[in-house]
């Protein structure tokens, strides 16, 4: 049978289970990472299996999200990761040498090989021809110990490119095209694998942008194939004989089809507040910017900031702009410095920032009140960006520079046909020299060396068994595409507790309903002993922090109820021993109010059932979709994954 690429690869590393769309299998993973804020939680996890060198190929430990230091939390966090890590023979990346995504894939990313990492973009690698998946940390700490990742097999969404980009269009565009057509929900329980004339059009980096915001629509992950631009991309990085060709099958069927002609696209962007509210540059017209912020895991890349140097060289920032750059990686700032770029930027009067993910993740560059911001990131949800009235847009770099030197929003088409405009020079591709000043080669599983834990770390919360009556109060009602932001912020005030969740829990929820800590505190201490969360369509979207699901465990959320449950984040409430319950008439979400009380009888007998029954306090009875297969069913019961690992085990 002919296959398609995502499957050929599911296929080499099946460990158990048959490749069917719905089917739960176990595949193999060769690679794992993890970064500093979803780290340390992976790290006590993987402490707490008392396992002893990871059963990878290899396994890298990040530091790129918490790296302000504010305090001692941080860099005790990092000295707990850097000790875990050199137990288990783990490579670390020290703060400064990037951020993990353009890391792997400069460093380590190989075609036809699998990676879970504990971050929602390690889809990035995607673009180098790998099975690249996010997914929560306890799954990542699971991969390490035994080298496997129990999974849905998803379907696959064919994208076909055809055509070339024009100028001032750019890989960004076209995956806030793919957003606009198919929403942030319309990747959920699919891997997008793009194929046609138009791949070899783009480089390795453009593509690695498209399958890094691929986390925005939700898929499993997106793929690209491996050929001629992969092999020059790998062989500049001085790593060829990791290449391998790659493609789909002659004749592969998709599941579902869609065609993009890259030759059409114009400049576009992502309005507030959600990566698929995508509309036409032009159309958006001329607003006023007061800050400018390029970099992220999305497009940080060279070739990227070399267009943003090309466009800013013998120009000024507009004088009412802030633009900060953040590079990919040390050896993109090294290269930038030593070609020239770097002080292009500088006299500009851009503000460059560290190697990491700084103001992507609310580390920092908090725009002023009310503040239109333009970012090359990935997600704008609402006070991501630590200032919770500003407009953030996601644009492509091409249009962040243009629009940093003209203080609005600049559409390239535009600026290309004005008397002023320039053709866009050819970035050349350039050969690096690797950088491993920032990395710690651990030499073998140093299994004696000690564990450092400073004071911010605080033990993870465990599940209990499902008691045969779960009783819970309503203690949140919430609406459509929840996100993990909303559920745990994230910014430069909480990040450091990343690894303290009795200090987050105060915070939970905090930026739509700053009541629900209280409340669910209340709930755990009265007489229903726990509560439940109802939700709408795509509950928990974009992160892939476990943070959003042990934060409620801790504060003693039995269920949520929702319409549809986004893919990590679902198996983030399972890992925790949390039942996801899906309405099956989308009505009754319209019932359920603040307060209800709510009692799920013969709670262990249900969860064999394809219905599960919910009574509230005046008798009234609510239906619920039962999506729980074999392994999440014994995951629940037992009160989460470990407890379900130590069972079996027994
Ligand atoms: C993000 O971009 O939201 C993060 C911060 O990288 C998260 C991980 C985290 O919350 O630590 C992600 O994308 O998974
Ligand atoms: Fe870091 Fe932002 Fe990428 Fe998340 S999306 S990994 S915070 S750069």
């Amino acid at each position: 049978m002919a296959d398609t690429l995502a499957y050929k690869i599911l296929k080499t590393h099946l460990l158990e289970g048959s490749l069917e769309p719905g089917a739960a299998v176990t595949i193999k993973i060769d690679q794992t990472l993890t970064q500093d804020s979803t780290g340390t939680m992976v790290y006590l996890q993987l402490e707490a299996m008392g396992v002893g060198k990871a059963k990878t190929e290899l396994s890298v430990a990040y530091i790129d999200h918490n790296t302000l230091q504010t305090g001692f939390e941080n860099a005790d966090d990092h000295a707990f990761i850097e000790s875990v890590a050199a137990r288990h023979g783990i490579l670390f990346s020290k703060p400064g040498g990037g951020i993990c995504h353009q890391l792997q894939l400069e460093n380590y990313g190989a075609p036809g090989k699998t990676l879970l990492g504990s971050d929602s973009h390690t889809p990035t690698c995607g673009g180098l021809g790998m099975i690249a998946i996010g997914a929560g940390g306890l799954d990542v700490a699971v991969a390490m110990a035994h080298g496997a990742y129990d999974m849905t097999v998803p379907r696959v969404l064919g994208i076909e490119l055809v055509g070339a980009l024009r100028p001032w269009v750019s890989a960004k565009d076209v995956i806030l095209h793919i957003l606009k057509e198919i929403s942030v929900k319309g990747g959920v329980g699919k891997i997008v694998e793009y194929f046609g004339d138009g791949v070899q059009a783009l480089s390795v980096t453009d593509r690695a942008t498209i399958t890094n915001m691929g986390a925005e629509h939700g898929a499993t992950t997106s793929v690209f194939p491996s050929d001629e631009n992969t092999r020059a991309y790998l062989s500049r990085q001085g790593r060829e004989d990791a290449w391998i060709p790659l493609a789909a099958d002659e004749g592969a069927v998709y599941d579902e089809t869609l065609k993009v002609d890259l030759s059409a696209l114009e400049p576009l962007a992502a309005m507030p507040h959600s990566p698929d509210n995508v509309d036409f540059v032009k159309n958006i017209g001329h607003i006023k910017v007061d800050q400018v912020a390029i970099g992220s895991c999305t497009n940080s890349s060279y070739t990227d900031l070399m267009k943003v140097a090309a466009i800013l060289k013998g120009r000024k920032v507009h004088p009412d702009v802030s633009l900060v750059i953040s590079p990919g990686s040390a050896s993109i700032l090294s290269k930038l410095a030593s070609n020239g770029a770097l002080a292009d930027l500088i006299d500009a009067g851009a503000r460059i920032l560290e190697n990491a993910c700084g103001p992507c993740i609310g580390m920092g560059q908090s725009p002023k009140s009310g503040a239109v911001s333009l970012r090359t990131f990935n997600r704008n949800f609402k006070g991501r960006s630590g200032t919770n009235d500003a407009d953030v847009y996601l644009v492509s770099p091409e249009t962040a520079a243009l629009s940093a030197v003209f203080g609005g929003l600049m559409d390239g088409f535009a600026f290309a046909e004005s008397a002023i405009g320039f053709p866009l020079p050819e970035i050349k591709a350039e050969t690096f020299e690797r950088n491993d000043s920032f990395v710690v080669y651990q030499p073998s599983a140093g299994e004696n060396r000690e564990v450092v834990m400073g004071p911010n770390i605080k033990p993870f919360p465990r599940g209990e068994a499902l008691p045969d009556t779960v009783t819970a109060e309503v203690a949140l009602v919430a609406g459509d595409n929840i996100t993990t932001d909303d559920i745990m912020p994230s910014d430069s005030r909480l990040l450091p507790y990343r690894s303290n969740i009795p200090f987050l829990a105060n915070y939970c929820f905090e930026k739509i309903d700053a009541g629900f800590s209280a409340r669910a505190k209340a709930a755990q201490a009265g007489a229903q002993k726990g509560s439940v969360i109802v939700g709408g369509d795509n509950y928990g979207q974009g992160s892939s922090r476990e943070h959003a699901a042990l934060v409620p465990l801790y504060l003693g959320v039995r269920a949520v109820l929702a319409k549809s449950f986004a893919r990590i984040h679902r198996a983030n409430l399972i890992n925790s021993g949390i039942l996801p319950l899906v309405f099956e008439n989308h009505a009754d979400y319209e019932k359920l109010r603040l307060g209800a009380t709510l009692a799920i009888e013969g709670a262990r007998a249900q969860i064999e059932q394809d219905v599960i029954l919910a009574r509230d306090g005046d008798g009234a009875v609510y239906r619920f979709l039962n999506t729980l297969n074999a392994p999440e069913k014994e995951m629940v019961l037992a009160g989460g994954k470990i407890n379900a690992i130590r069972q079996k085990a027994r």
